[in-house]
């Protein structure tokens, strides 16, 4: 029965990207279960190249590499598992459900974004490229815990769809009690990702928790976007669209929930 994975911790005051640095570690070898934790991010990565905001010593910013055992096309349960996990780990603390939104965000009753998940692969590893199992996947999450207390704090383009867990619930809430959940509580999570049963509780939980089904959506991807609802997710994660008499599946993307009554839609967060 192995140990626990997520006991190698490395904490930093500033670095450019907590995913860069596990990536590097990665390449060189480094085993599952690593975990980054910084203060500050100089160059925080969003998902397709956009970025993610910070103020030093105010959120939580965590990286984990994982070598699961994944079937190629399951890929997406990684960071399933972690957007489960972080919510996992709200609740503990906080006592607050968060939904998540596909892909990965999670939002708060108001679906203002409290977090969000990003996961990379390093295409320049062979096992990476044929979906080996033990291909390296880094998962990093960046929370919203004590940053923005008040609209006030964000930059304009952040206003109205950033929110944190102390405007939620209130109070200040300590980062290291949520890290601390969230890492327990990946640790089951992290280990289903490697047998066909676990999978499949991975994605029936995501499925319970993902705000996106039964919604209208608008799914923007790279060279089209069209509007539909959202009726499902499928075993490896991938969201189920019904548009009009067809019904499409899709894999990576940006998703708007479009509520009725104001189109033109919220922007993309
Ligand atoms: C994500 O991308 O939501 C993935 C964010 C992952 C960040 C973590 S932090 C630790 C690890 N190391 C890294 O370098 N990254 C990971 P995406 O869905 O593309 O959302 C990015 C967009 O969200 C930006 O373009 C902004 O519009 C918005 N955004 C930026 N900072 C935000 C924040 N703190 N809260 C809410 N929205 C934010």
């Amino acid at each position: 029965m192995p140990g626990p994975r997520f006991t190698d911790i490395r904490r930093f005051d500033s670095i450019d990207s907590t995913n860069r640095y596990l990536l590097d570690e990665a390449r060189g070898g480094a085993p599952e279960g690593v975990v980054a934790v910084a203060d500050h991010q100089s160059a925080g990565r969003g998902r397709l190249g956009r970025s993610w905001e910070a103020p030093p010593g105010t959120n939580l910013l965590l990286s984990v590499l994982l070598r699961p055992d994944l079937p190629a096309g399951h890929r997406h349960l990684a960071s399933a598992a972690v957007a489960l996990a972080g919510s996992d780990a709200v609740e503990a603390v906080t006592g607050l459900r968060l939904g998540i939104k596909w892909p990965n965000d999670l939002i708060g009753p108001d679906g203002r974004k409290v977090a969000g998940v990003l996961a990379e692969a390093d295409v320049a590893d062979p096992s990476a490229r044929g979906g080996r199992p033990s291909a390296p996947i880094v998962v990093g999450i960046g929370m919203n815990v004590n940053w923005p207390a008040a609209d006030s704090d964000l930059p304009p383009d952040l206003v109205g769809s950033a929110t944190s867990l102390h405007r939620l619930v209130g109070r200040t809430v300590d980062r290291s009690r949520v890290l601390e959940a969230l890492l327990g509580a990946l640790e089951p999570r992290a280990a289903d990702l490697g047998s066909e049963s676990g999978r499949a509780r991975q994605s029936a939980d995501f499925r319970a928790r993902c705000t996106t089904i039964g919604t209208s959506v608008r799914v923007e991807l790279a060279d089209d976007r069209f509007e539909g609802r959202a009726t499902d997710l499928t075993a490896e994660g991938h969201l189920v669209v019904v548009v009009g008499d067809r019904t499409r599946t899709v894999v990576s993307g940006d998703v708007v929930h479009v509520r009725p009554g104001d189109r033109p839609s919220p922007p993309a967060v």
